[in-house]
């Protein structure tokens, strides 16, 4: 283990001051003292992650177009086991740790769950010495920085290197990668073979980033490589032979230079939803092309034989945006390797396996063929063959033309991407039982029944060392002093919390708890937002994406409802809740920001209503992120996880929520079954349609939201509220929503699951008032939650997917 004293850390310091800035530490500002000792910190753990590079065992390499990191310094301190000494050492130099702490930008290199359950993984393969690497793309702006004006969502762009650089990283010129698009092939006569000759290509230069992933009290630092594109300076305005013809004009240059670094300008701000843009493309085969050079690289290094690739590497494909990884590996075992095609097949699919995130059809990618070829012609001719040969398979094996025209990779004018992450590579897995199960029933059902043992699942978990242990160190400390502090490298332990469950004391404890972190969130809100908002009021908290299936909206329109009860009975009994919302939605998602108007509409009327002000606030929290939901979750008491069944694959604050406390309000969604299978049903609070209705809905119709609104007093209340100028400041946007509702015939079933909802937060506010009953339910969701570990997750990608078969898996089994 890394280790530094107080007082060397002092000395480091001071003379890394003087050798970054030439000046006295009083004069630095934060931004400054927080790149100092960035810098000592990187010195501190330098010689270990030279060491974990050297590769001894297999190493896995994780795809993902999104890395939603948060900041670094707290989680990293608290892996090294070194925050007193450097707490104490900062203090004597007259610095403040926690000033540096929120000194530090919020890297937002990712849009929700799937960016973030990315990083967490990166942090449980290195607590669990995994070698294991993320690759992904440096975006020059992350998802867009979120304002409200008056009540709509404004973008702003995220400027998350405007401190001049992140100070975690190192940048490697020396081993910066080419990435060659566009052009053309030919193919030319060398001995008995065919030789790829790629000609007048434009070459783009992948310069890596490096971060360091730090692994739990342990000597692990493994690698986050993110790739800045930039132009490549060899050929920049010169006439070579293979690089396109740039005449070496002024305006050549230029457009070249602009080609070259639009790829890593921006993250596409869209969740769950497909990005049809050849940009997108280009991030794409940008990233996947360096990463995979970069492996193959290393690996020839070894000096070992090529064909055992799939000992030594594991590729890990998340959702379908890395899936260009299979035909970049074929192209190099194919072309610059000189294997056959069976051989390099055979080495490809052995050592890619993909996740799938999303059943929702809009977020499947496909990708028009003109496009690829124009773009990648050899890439395009290698998804070419691959998809010949799979259909002479099909072919073979099946009559039913449909059920072959489903399975084609190129079908019409598109590459089906998840079509070719599946027949690529040699596993698939769903991120949540009942996900996985619609997979396997539904959506992939053909691929399940041609080779049902490729499918598998790994339900999603979250890093508990930062979303219990750092974001809630009151709690983390009360856990070991009950039980001991082995939980913290064992999650499953959090069981023993179990035997606490009648103990008066330790409940109390645990509400006093609660209660603290509600007081400081309450302080932050009050002063960023100037809203006075009541700790002792339950803090009902929905804090994701802003999508039509995660159905904020049904939580809005029950408050409005709750609104017409009180004023219509003031003695109505209710206890005082204060709604908590976090949320961005698409800059193209109409619908999304007009719910969002509509959320900050009716929390204007209501906040400001001085009859209902004592039982009902609503706080929209702006620019919702990582840093911000370490902030919110340990505060809530309950998690809204209310999305339309069948929708959600599987949610992770859900995980996040409940490991510090607050009580699930759920649909059988996602991991919400899991959640309910882990706590049992007299600790979640559970409504709505099934999954079973809701496909049955989908396939048989049935439903008729003109229907339910015509007959239901109270929901069309709240629906007629949308247009009839209740909620002032509304212009079209009721309207819109309207329109889902009733015109289009409510696809997420809102109206359906509407009074089901409202009766299972009656429920709440009954159980509420009995505190003790509350305290054993919260203390029983935390008891139940280790499994949601990523610990949990990683080690079964490890011992069933990456290391299947390997020496090394004896280690994971017993994990
Ligand atoms: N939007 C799913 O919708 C899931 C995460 C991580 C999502 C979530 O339910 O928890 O992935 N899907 O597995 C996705 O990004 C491309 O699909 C998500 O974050």
């Amino acid at each position: 283990m890394v280790t530094i004293s107080k007082k060397k850390f002092k000395q480091s310091f001071e003379t890394k001051m003087y050798s970054l800035y030439a000046q006295p530490i009083k004069d630095a500002t934060n931004e400054q003292l927080l790149s100092v000792l960035c810098c000592v910190i990187k010195d501190i753990i330098a010689k270990r992650w030279i060491e974990t590079n050297i590769d001894k065992e297999k190493e896995v390499y994780y795809f993902c177009i999104e890395f939603l990191l948060g900041r670094q310094l707290k989680s990293n301190l608290l892996n090294l086991d070194i925050e007193d000494s450097i707490r104490d050492g900062l203090k004597e130099l007259g610095i403040e740790l926690d000033d540096l702490i929120n000194a530090e930008t919020d890297p937002a290199l990712g849009n929700g769950g799937l960016g973030r359950l990315a990083a967490c993984f990166l942090d449980s393969m290195a607590s669990l010495k995994i070698n294991g690497h993320g690759y992904g793309i440096r975006y020059q702006n992350g998802l867009f920085e979120q304002k409200f004006v008056n009540g709509y969502q404004v973008e702003v762009p995220d400027n998350w290197l405007s401190q001049g650089a992140y100070f975690w990283e190192t940048v490697r010129p020396n081993k910066a990668i080419v990435v060659k698009f566009e052009g053309e092939i030919e193919l030319v006569k060398d001995n008995d073979r065919l030789k790829v000759k790629h000609k007048n290509y434009i070459p783009v230069m992948a310069m890596p980033y490096d971060i360091p992933i730090i692994g739990y009290h342990n000597d692990t630092i493994n690698t986050l490589r993110l790739w800045k594109s930039e132009i490549q300076s060899r050929d920049f305005g010169q006439n070579t032979s293979n690089a396109k013809n740039y005449s070496g004009s002024y305006e050549d240059a230029l457009a070249y230079k602009y080609y070259a670094e639009e790829i890593s300008q921006v993250l596409y701000p869209n969740d769950s939803n497909y990005a049809g843009r050849l940009l997108r493309l280009k991030q794409e085969y940008f990233f996947t092309s360096a990463g995979i050079q970069d492996i193959i690289r290393k690996y020839r290094r070894t000096k070992q034989d090529i064909k055992s690739l799939q000992n030594k590497v594991a590729i890990h494909i998340n959702d379908t945006h890395p899936t260009l990884c299979i035909p970049e590996l074929m192209r190099i075992l194919l072309d610059e390797e000189g294997l056959s095609w069976e051989e390099a097949w055979k080495i490809t699919t052995n050592t890619i396996s993909y996740t799938n995130h999303t059943i929702m059809a809009e977020a499947m990618e496909k990708w028009p063929i003109d496009m690829i070829k124009t773009l990648l012609p050899r890439i395009y001719m290698i998804i070419e063959e691959i998809n010949r040969r799979y259909n002479l398979y099909l072919d073979d094996k099946y009559n039913d033309e449909n059920k072959k025209q489903h399975m084609r990779i190129i079908n019409w004018d598109n590459v089906n991407m998840a079509n070719l992450c599946i027949v690529g590579s040699h596993s698939i897995n769903g991120v949540a039982a009942l996900h996985t199960k619609l997979l396997k029933k539904e959506v992939l059902r053909d691929f399940y029944e041609d080779k049902p043992e490729k499918f598998n699942n790994k339900t999603n978990g979250i890093a508990h060392r930062r979303w219990l242990m750092s974001s809630n160190p009151e709690l983390s400390d009360l856990i070991t002093d009950l039980i001991g502090d082995k939980w913290k490298k064992d999650t499953t332990r959090l069981k023993d919390l179990e035997k606490y469950k009648l103990n008066t004391s330790v409940l109390n404890r645990l509400d006093e708890i609660k209660h603290h972190n509600k007081e400081h969130l309450a302080d932050f809100i009050n002063n960023t937002y100037n809203v006075q908002v009541n700790p002792n009021s339950i803090f009902d908290v929905q804090i994701k994406r802003l999508h039509a299936y995660k159905r904020q909206l049904l939580n809005i329109l029950n408050i409005l409802d709750l609104y017409h009860e009180l004023l219509e009975n003031p003695n109505f009994d209710m206890q005082p809740r204060t709604f908590i919302f976090g949320a961005k939605a698409a800059p193209g998602y109409y619908l999304a920001k007009c719910i969002i108007k509509f959320i900050n509409s009716v929390a204007d009327k209501i906040n400001n209503d001085p009859r209902v002000n004592e039982k009902i606030k609503i706080i929209f929290v702006e620019n919702y992120g990582v840093s911000l939901a370490e902030k919110i979750i340990p505060a809530a008491n309950i998690g809204e996880q209310i999305s339309t069944t069948t929708k959600e694959a599987s949610g992770t604050s859900n995980m996040k929520l409940m490991m510090n406390g607050a009580i699930t309000l759920a649909t059988l969604d996602g991991a919400n079954v899991e959640i309910f299978e882990q706590v049992g049903e007299d600790n979640i609070i559970l409504f709505g349609l099934s999954a079973q209705q809701v496909l049955d809905y989908n396939k048989y119709g049935g439903y008729s939201a003109l229907d339910l609104y015509q007959s239901n007093r109270r929901i069309k209340r709240v629906v007629d509220d949308l247009i009839n100028g209740f909620i002032p400041n509304m212009d079209s946007e009721g309207r819109e929503i309207y329109n889902s509702l009733i015109t289009y015939n409510d696809e997420y079933f809102v109206l359906r699951d509407m009074e089901n909802y409202s009766e299972a937060q009656a429920k709440i506010n009954k159980l509420y008032q009995r505190k003790e009953q509350w305290n054993r339910m919260s203390l029983m969701n935390i008891a139940n939650s280790g499994i949601f570990s990523t610990d949990r997750t990683i080690s079964e990608y490890a011992k069933d997917i990456w290391f299947k078969g390997c020496e090394i898996n004896e280690k994971y089994i017993k994990l």
